[in-house]
């Protein structure tokens, strides 16, 4: 990784074009194994707060808490305030530097209400996500957030990737595309031809996507032995404010 790493203009435009940008190997073996371990005492030990398979009711979720495989985490929440080493990541100078040239602007804030979690993909009893934009459930005065995903571990299709659709988040749709909890309807032809587009997101270690809050995504479930860990912030320009009384309002954001 160079020592100040910095987005070229081309790589601008391609976040522009597509909604998302890659980034290989920004952080390093090392950061991401301390990020991990902590990751994984949190999870071993259910540390609160968490959001568990069966709150989301996804497909493959387990239905009740009582149910086999029913205590089966899928997100661990308040990242930012959990441990120094994911602060650290959250506020380092590097991502700060490159938020500011995605936002094009000096002043960007990092959403506690959103994402801000560690998010896993467990064997056996881990959900799928249907196709949907981050922006569905959360309200600002404009809809331009920026989240940070970055891979702990191996992240391909058959540890459940996600998937998205480049140039999707600059598309707007009437509201008989969507179900009842806003997710792309697949029985729609014109929603099928739509995610016929959509391209993988195999990660690995230390990589990470950067992409768009209105960008159509998707993921698949964990079919290995082994968790998916990944750490994910969400950033806003300050002047893009939360809505006073709302879920993106719940937390104060932070500078960075
Ligand atoms: O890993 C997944 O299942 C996707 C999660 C996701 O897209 C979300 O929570 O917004």
């Amino acid at each position: 990784m160079p020592a100040s790493p910095t987005f070229t203009d081309a790589d601008l435009c391609a976040f522009e074009r597509d909604g998302y940008f890659i980034w290989r190997g920004l952080v390093t073996e090392a950061d991401c194994s301390k990020m991990k371990q902590v990751a994984d005492t949190h999870l071993a030990e259910c540390l609160a707060p968490a959001e568990y398979e069966v709150d989301v009711c996804y497909p493959g979720a387990p239905n009740t808490l009582d149910s086999l495989g029913g205590e089966t985490v899928r997100r661990l929440l308040h990242a930012f305030s959990r441990h120094p080493v994911f602060r650290d990541w959250a506020t380092s100078k590097v991502l700060r530097n490159l938020l500011v040239q995605l936002f094009a602007d000096d002043a960007v804030q990092l959403s506690q209400s959103h994402h801000n979690c560690i998010m896993t993909k467990r064997p056996g009893y881990s959900s799928a996500t249907l196709w949907h934009q981050d922006n569905r459930y959360w309200d600002f005065d404009q809809q331009n957030l920026i989240s940070v995903w970055l891979a702990l571990g191996d992240e391909q299709i058959k540890n459940g990737c996600l998937r998205v659709i480049p140039g999707s988040h600059k598309m707007n749709f009437e509201s008989g595309r969507f179900d009842a909890n806003l997710f792309l309807r697949t029985d729609l032809a014109e929603n099928k031809a739509l995610i016929g587009k959509f391209v993988r997101v195999a990660l690995n270690k230390g990589d990470v996507l950067f992409f768009h809050s209105k960008l159509f995504h998707a993921a698949g479930r964990n079919l290995t032995n082994e968790t998916k860990t990944s750490l994910v912030f969400t950033y806003h320009e300050m002047k893009n404010s939360p809505i006073h009384g709302t879920r993106s309002a719940r937390y104060p954001s932070i500078s960075i």
